[in-house]
């Protein structure tokens, strides 16, 4: 019997199961092909939970501190290896206004600074040094793909986190397994296809590439492959081939696509879900109906056409997905929900009594009128993520968004007013954005904060193939791409904000926004560590090093705080007598408490008490 296995690699994020291989896998098996699915990223994440040394934490704690443990092991450790290098460092002019924490081996900098380098294949076979490598040896994960007698193994790169991991896999399972066929799918894969075409070196990894939408040319190679012999299919890959389909691809129509299974996939181990929610990702809608914004992140060009699923489908999926997995919340992974599509899929869900939760991301269209929020809210939309960038109708026709001011207004007022949560995308540093149209943006949240409840900032960033990209000229930037894989690429702005001022109107922002938090902490002379806050270390070992992190932990509550570096700092600052007198990282510190709620206010006298 021919058998599949898709897997999900390290390291993507943890909020919700991602979407892909669910498709896949609801696909192959409605074609009667035996699939299972794996989703390695979330083992990955307990194998590095099991290197935290904290008896007095349990795994949720863990998880919350993981980030930042690693934050600080890959900050402090690792400097004298033969990849140090290409591990970013706070020092670096580049890393710190990158819009990613990560700075490990999985991050988007390591991973196109390896891809170029010469330690490549080195790395990828580095049982010492690989992380990756070492957890598919304690996985036993080759063991499992000959029980399991796999014939294809397909791997999805998402991001370009997931890039190293998912080439050792590859190296690793050719290297023992070479009767099981490799290929590597995704939009990290679809984004790079050009790139890829010219590294022939790369299929010792695997032995395919399946470009653009994966379902039939996935399901025409498992075909392929059950006949043994080789011909030529759309989206797909070989070392020889020339083609990289940017012009030649199969998109698949959408009210054909069976419902997606996530089968084998751990859903209550996602951050979004707790032993009463079970959130999986859902999409009414392939493409964007609009595609025309210049900075558009998510549909790299060429832009896939616009397709959605009727709604009645919409809704059928949805009653599956309650009944099979007992999902009580969904995430719309659709790049841009349209206001029709909105309105159609929640009368459906509304006809059939259908109750779950849900949220979308949108654009501020002037299609969105209340009463379309109205029935949206009551089939149970929650929250609306919205690409707001701007507020300035220049720059919205300079970037082609199709929208205006006024209608942004609207929008966001009509759906706070039908009960929907508004969160806002927002950007700063955009080509040709003057100080000003800064300062109208910030001034126009502060404004509207009441319609408000979420504000994403975002220091624009310059990624491969939108209109910016292709156009410099036109948006009068300036870029240098140096590695063939990066995603974020650096760029002069050249009549617009520069990252510094960019930044500067974004802490202008939160200050305004936070305002009272950050002038009214009053004098902290009564603030005491309770005798009920312990000073505990915790351990994290890795690759034969280890680092101790210092926090306080509130024994009654349950809570802690990973101080490390500023712990001396900490002490001092809880018996200082005037905030006034504290250093600009103290204080962002104690912001950091009263966010974090370790500081409580006490608004009648307007002081902090410790936890
Ligand atoms: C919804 C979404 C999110 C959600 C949920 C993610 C989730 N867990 O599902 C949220 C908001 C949480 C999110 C977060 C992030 N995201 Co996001 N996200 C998306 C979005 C809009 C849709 C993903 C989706 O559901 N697609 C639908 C599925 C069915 O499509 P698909 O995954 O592409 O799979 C198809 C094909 O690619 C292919 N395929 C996929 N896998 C495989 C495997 C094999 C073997 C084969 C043959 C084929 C194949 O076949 C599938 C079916 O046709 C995409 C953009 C997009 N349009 O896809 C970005 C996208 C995936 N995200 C991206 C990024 C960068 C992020 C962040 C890192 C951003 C950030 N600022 O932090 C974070 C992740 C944080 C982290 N720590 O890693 C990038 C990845 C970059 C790249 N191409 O290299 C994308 C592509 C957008 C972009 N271009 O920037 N994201
Ligand atoms: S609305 Fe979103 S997905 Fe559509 S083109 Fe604009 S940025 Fe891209």
């Amino acid at each position: 019997m021919f058998k599949v296995l898709l897997c999900i690699p390290p390291d993507y994020e943890y909020s919700y199961p991602p979407l892909g291989t669910a498709s896949l896998c609801g696909f192959l098996k409605a074609k009667k092909i035996d699939t299972l699915q794996m989703d390695l990223n979330i083992l990955y994440r307990k194998f590095l939970l099991n290197k935290i040394e904290a008896d007095f934490l349990d795994t949720h704690q863990k998880k919350k501190i993981l980030k930042q443990i690693l934050f600080n092991f890959f900050h402090k450790k690792l400097k004298d290896r033969y990849y140090s290098d290409f591990l970013p460092r706070n020092t670096d002019r580049i890393f710190p206004f990158l819009p990613y924490e990560n700075n490990s081996n999985s991050s988007f900098y390591f991973t196109e600074r390896l891809l170029s380098s010469e330690y490549l294949f080195y790395y990828l076979s580095d049982i010492k040094e690989n992380t990756f490598y070492q957890f598919y040896q304690q996985e036993k994960i080759l063991d499992f793909l000959d029980k399991e007698k796999i014939n294809l193994c397909g791997i999805s790169v998402i991001s370009p986190s997931q890039v190293i991991a998912s080439l050792t896999l590859g190296f690793l399972i050719k290297k023992n397994l070479p009767h099981i066929h490799i290929t590597f799918g995704g939009q990290w894969v679809t984004l790079y296809r050009k790139a890829l075409l010219k590294r022939k070196k790369f299929f010792s990894c695997f032995d395919s590439l399946v470009v653009f939408e994966g379902e039939t040319p996935l399901y025409r190679l498992c075909c392929m492959l059950k006949q043994k012999r080789k011909y030529y299919i759309k989206n797909l890959i070989f070392k020889e081939t020339k083609e990289d389909f940017t012009y030649n691809h199969t998109e698949e129509d959408l009210n054909k696509l069976p419902t997606p299974d996530f089968d084998g996939l751990p859903l209550k181990e996602y951050d979004a879900n707790d032993f009463k929610t079970i959130t999986l990702t859902y999409e009414t809608s392939r493409g964007c109906y609009w595609a025309r914004c210049a900075y558009c992140v998510d549909l790299p060009l060429p832009k896939p056409t616009y397709r959605k699923k009727a709604a009645y489908l919409v809704s059928n999926d949805i009653k599956k997905l309650k009944k099979k997995y007992k999902a009580t919340n969904l995430l719309f992974s659709d790049p841009a929900l349209s206001p029709r599509q909105m309105l159609e899929v929640s009368k459906e869900l509304l006809k059939n009594r259908i109750k779950i939760k849900w949220w979308c991301m949108a654009r501020p269209d002037s299609g969105f009128k209340y009463e379309i929020f109205k029935a949206a809210f009551r089939a149970g939309l929650t929250h609306i993520n919205f690409g707001f960038e701007t507020a300035n109708d220049r720059l919205y026709n300079l970037l082609s968004k199709g929208t205006k001011l006024e209608i942004v207004k609207k929008v966001i007022r009509d759906c706070k007013k039908a009960g929907i949560l508004v969160d806002l995308q927002t950007m700063l540093g955009l080509p040709k954005e003057g100080f000003q149209e800064g300062l109208n943006t910030i001034e126009f949240l502060v404004k509207n904060k009441k319609y408000i409840f979420n504000v994403s900032f975002n220091l624009y960033y310059l990624t491969p193939q939108n209109h910016i990209f292709c156009q410099p000229e036109k948006y009068q930037i300036e870029y240098k791409q140096k590695y063939p894989f990066s995603f974020f690429i650096p760029f002069r702005n050249r009549e617009g904000l520069t990252r510094k001022e960019a930044y500067l109107l974004w802490l202008l922002y939160e200050k305004l926004i936070n305002k009272e938090k950050t002038y009214n902490l009053g004098p902290l002379e009564s603030i005491k560590i309770p005798n009920y806050i312990e000073e505990k270390i915790i351990r994290f070992k890795l690759l034969e090093e280890s680092i101790k992190l210092y926090c306080l932990f509130d024994t009654k509550s349950k809570k802690f705080i990973v101080m490390d570096r500023i712990r001396k700092n900490m002490l001092k600052l809880l018996e200082n007598k005037n905030f006034h007198h504290l250093a600009k990282e103290q204080i962002d510190f104690l912001n950091y408490l009263l966010k974090e709620k370790f500081l409580k206010k006490t608004p009648k006298y307007g002081r902090e008490t410790a936890l």
